[in-house]
């Protein structure tokens, strides 16, 4: 029986010597250690022997079981840390290999200009606010003495979502908002996305940008009118810009004018750009209506405000020269990369 053990013994030693995974030593431990194993049988098989050798044995066998144990559990480590050493080496990064190179990208055209023009307000103490896109009809139109038979409301020209409520065809409606909630002062510039039902060509989109303002206070005049938005001309386009004030219509300004800058790229000698006039149309403005002052619940007897108007696309497509308005829409990265 000693022998047998020994036999066992050696055995094992040799098995797990070459053992290279989890489950193998699982199966060498079954195999000598579990129920039915070699070293169970044997320790069964002890009742066989006479009394004076069983103590012996029992001794012998117990350190037999233990060693295959510990054998078992160094083993055991041993795949551990052989397992980690090859994750380890899979898993290594060679940080000194060159990386891929992300492309960076660019602001949009509008939004260039959009900022520039923001900022030239915000040095003038303007605020900037914002509001819905979709718009109940009674700001876009009603509070704006645009009244149900207006041209400007025809089918063709707005987005109906139902009867009240309209895609917004300028930013106006941000500015009755602010009316309603806060007192003059009022000094605001509204930029945003407004729609308008047009087919698409070269210089129509159903999409496009505005920036309105409106200053309200005790005493404004068109003096005022005409003096920021002479310097903001100036800011925009250079301190030589002159710019001129013709007399023009909107149903939310009385009087009401559409200003003109002196071209910047001929000086006002006439070129390409201005189509030889000198002059390039930049945006409309007026005194705000005394009618719209009152419903939105301002006295026009107390405050007068003025109003301006200018469409993004146009002034950023005179500035660099673009002559199709799609080309702001398709995001086409070789013209986008232009500015
Ligand atoms: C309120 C009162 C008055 C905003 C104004 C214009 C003149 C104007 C056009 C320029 C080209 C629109 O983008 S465009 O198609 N706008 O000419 N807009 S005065 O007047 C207001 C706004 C809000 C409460």
């Amino acid at each position: 029986m000693r022998e047998q053990l020994r036999t066992i013994q050696e055995n094992a030693e040799q098995e797990l010597a070459i053992v290279s995974s989890m489950q193998e030593l699982e199966n060498v431990r079954i195999k000598y250690l579990g129920k039915k194993g070699q070293l169970t049988q044997v320790l069964r098989g002890m009742g066989s022997l006479s009394p004076e050798e069983r103590p012996a044995i029992g001794q012998l066998a117990n350190e037999i079981r233990s060693y295959i144990e510990r054998k078992l559990e160094d083993t055991k480590k041993m795949l551990i840390q052989k397992e980690k050493m090859q994750r380890l080496q899979q898993e290594s990064i060679d940080v000194t290999m060159p990386g891929k190179r992300r492309s960076m990208g660019k602001k949009h055209p509008l939004s260039i200009v959009l900022d520039e023009i923001k900022d030239i307000f915000i040095g003038m103490g303007f605020q900037i606010a914002e509001g819905p896109e979709v718009e109940l009809d009674y700001y876009n139109f009603e509070a704006l003495n645009i009244p149900k038979n207006h041209p400007a409301r025809d089918e063709q020209d707005t987005f109906y979502i139902n009867e009240n409520i309209v895609l917004r065809t300028q930013t106006s409606p941000v500015q009755i908002r602010t009316m309603e909630k806060h007192k003059p002062p009022i000094r605001i510039i509204s930029p945003g996305r407004v729609y308008r039902s047009d087919a698409v060509d070269a210089t129509h989109s159903p999409i496009f940008h505005q920036i309105e303002g409106l200053v309200v206070d005790k005493g404004v005049t068109m003096g005022n009118l005409k003096g920021t938005l002479e310097v903001f001309a100036k800011r925009l386009y250079g301190e030589q810009t002159k710019v001129r004030f013709r007399p023009h219509h909107f149903p939310f300004t009385e009087p009401s004018a559409e200003m003109d800058v002196s071209c910047f790229v001929c000086g006002g000698d006439g070129c390409r750009v201005c189509k030889g006039e000198g002059w390039i149309e930049i945006l409309g403005a007026g005194m705000v209506h005394p009618k719209v002052l009152r419903i939105c619940g301002i006295d026009p007897e107390e405050y007068s405000g003025f109003a301006f108007g200018m469409g993004l696309e146009r002034i950023v497509m005179k500035r660099f020269g673009i002559d199709d308005l799609r080309l702001f829409f398709e995001n086409d990265v070789r013209f986008l990369k232009q500015f």
